[in-house]
């Protein structure tokens, strides 16, 4: 067996919390570091004041990482700039949000130089190379140059974006020529993948074969869809822990006999948490009805607090929430319970469970992860209602949930609706349904997929 590099921007060694703790995408690298005994390579989330280079190795649960720290301009430009203020928006369809400032350019470039200068000597013949995600898109290129030989696999953890969007990127030709470095570039969905291929087939010279080889002179990529799934096991095993069960006790004692709906995201604009509740309010106002009979518990902590976008849209939400609470709500009833903090794992678990809907929404979305869990943690003897946006990758999987427009407020009022009306039969038959997807594709079986790729098997 090959050694496994995982490269990303950010190391999250195993921490041996217990299962719950942990993020899937975390747990399944580190099982496949362990047993390839592998390296996990990145950013400490440090600064220091020049850049060394100097790697600080650590070994923890049978994992080893290697980690290295920033100088302060390295993360002003490359991470809250070019990552996050360049490509993030520009790959979830905010042209409006997206900044093109070239000192971004020359930090993201200097970074992912760096990254691969400093990795480029751990390096053996004989190990497979595995890059994640926007971050570190040139990385291939760097470690080409450097002479590394090996196998380079890439994925993309979000939304690849429609050509007539990527074009608006200066230096958008670049960055495709420097990804025909890799070997391989995996996509969340057909969706990401086809953009891609509208944009090789447009606005490049190289050319796609049936197998999704693309080819650029003597450069080939293998193109493939291999969508990230949760760690079902661990999540399982968490969702009937002692902690998610008091958590659910309590969620359902506060819930005082209403039914909860429920919304877990990272505050982010791509979420399209102020269409959420837009269609929230449109339901309340056309269905007084339900007033003092649900409510929607909200879940957001914060993230990217540097960035200016996202401090406009907490402030957005802030307005909304309080205007909806204002418009609504009487003494005895709160219909949105807007909370800017996380919760842990395994407590989140026990709050999926609690609640009868699961309103998961976004605009644009690599994956969304969240809609699995929520439905790993359902009682199956009474299960809850997935809403899912049909902008969401886990839409081409999870097709028996209730798939929905985010933008449409009176789309989004209906679903809460039928999902309220729902037999338990077909609750039960819905939940069947997306169990096995979540079962069947979960994060081990994505990390087989691509490993399976990267080692040059057909998939
Ligand atoms: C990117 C892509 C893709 C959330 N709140 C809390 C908490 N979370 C956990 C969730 C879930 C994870 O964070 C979020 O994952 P998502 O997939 O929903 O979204 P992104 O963070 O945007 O991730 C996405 C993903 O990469 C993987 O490829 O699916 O499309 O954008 O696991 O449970 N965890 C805890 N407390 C919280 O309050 N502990």
């Amino acid at each position: 067996m090959s050694r496994l590099i995982v490269i990303s921007n950010r190391v999250s060694p195993p921490t041996g919390d217990g299962p719950g703790n942990q993020g899937g995408l975390a747990v399944a690298l580190s099982a496949a570091l362990r047993e390839s005994s592998g390296i996990w390579f990145g950013w400490s989330g440090e600064e220091t004041e020049t850049f060394t280079g100097h790697i600080n190795f650590q070994r923890s649960y049978g994992v080893t990482t290697a980690t290295i720290d920033l100088e302060a301009q390295d993360v002003e430009e490359y991470y809250n700039g070019y990552a996050n203020c360049t490509l993030w928006p520009l790959f979830h369809n905010r042209l409006d949000l997206a900044e093109f400032e070239r000192g971004f350019a020359g930090g993201y470039a200097r970074v992912n130089d760096r990254l691969a200068e400093t990795v480029a000597p751990l390096i053996e013949d004989s190990d497979l190379i595995w890059v994640h995600d926007y971050h570190l898109m040139l990385l291939g290129r760097n470690l080409r140059a450097r002479g590394v030989k090996n196998r380079i696999g890439f994925f993309l953890h979000i939304p690849w974006p429609p050509a007539r969007l990527l074009e608006s990127l200066p230096g958008h030709g670049e960055l495709f020529d420097a990804m025909l470095d890799f070997d391989v570039i995996g996509f969340q969905s057909e969706n990401w993948r086809d953009s891609f291929i509208e944009y090789v087939q447009g606005h490049t010279d190289a050319t796609i074969d049936q197998n999704g080889i693309v080819s650029l002179g003597d450069r080939q990529a293998q193109i493939i869809v291999c969508p990230i799934g949760i760690d079902f096991t661990e999540f399982h095993q968490a969702a009937h822990g002692e902690v998610a069960r008091e958590s659910c006790r309590r969620m359902k004692r506060s819930a005082n006999g209403r039914t909860m709906i429920v919304g877990v995201d990272r505050l982010d604009y791509s979420k399209g948490l102020p269409e959420r509740f837009l269609g929230y309010e449109r339901l309340l106002g056309s269905r007084p009805d339900l007033h003092g009979q649900l409510f929607l518990l909200q879940i957001a902590p914060p993230s990217r607090e540097q960035v200016r976008s996202y401090q406009q849209i907490r402030a957005t939400l802030d307005s909304l929430s309080g205007r909806i609470n204002g418009e609504f709500a009487d003494a005895e009833w709160v219909p949105l319970r807007y909370i800017n903090k996380g919760y842990p794992r395994d407590a989140l678990a026990g709050i999926y469970r609690a609640s009868r809907i699961g309103l998961i929404t976004p605009l644009c979305d690599g994956m969304n992860l969240v809609a699995k869990e929520y439905v790993a943690a359902q009682d199956p003897e009474d299960p809850g209602v997935l809403i899912l946006s049909q902008f969401a990758g886990a839409a081409r999987q999870l097709t028996d949930a209730l798939i929905v427009n985010p933008h449409s407020p009176d789309e989004l009022a209906e679903a809460i609706d039928r999902a309220l009306r729902m037999t338990k039969k077909e609750r039960k038959e819905r939940w069947h349904s997306l169990m096995a997807n979540i079962r069947d594709e979960d994060v081990r079986w994505w990390q087989e997929c691509f490993a399976k790729a990267l080692a040059g098997s057909p998939v």
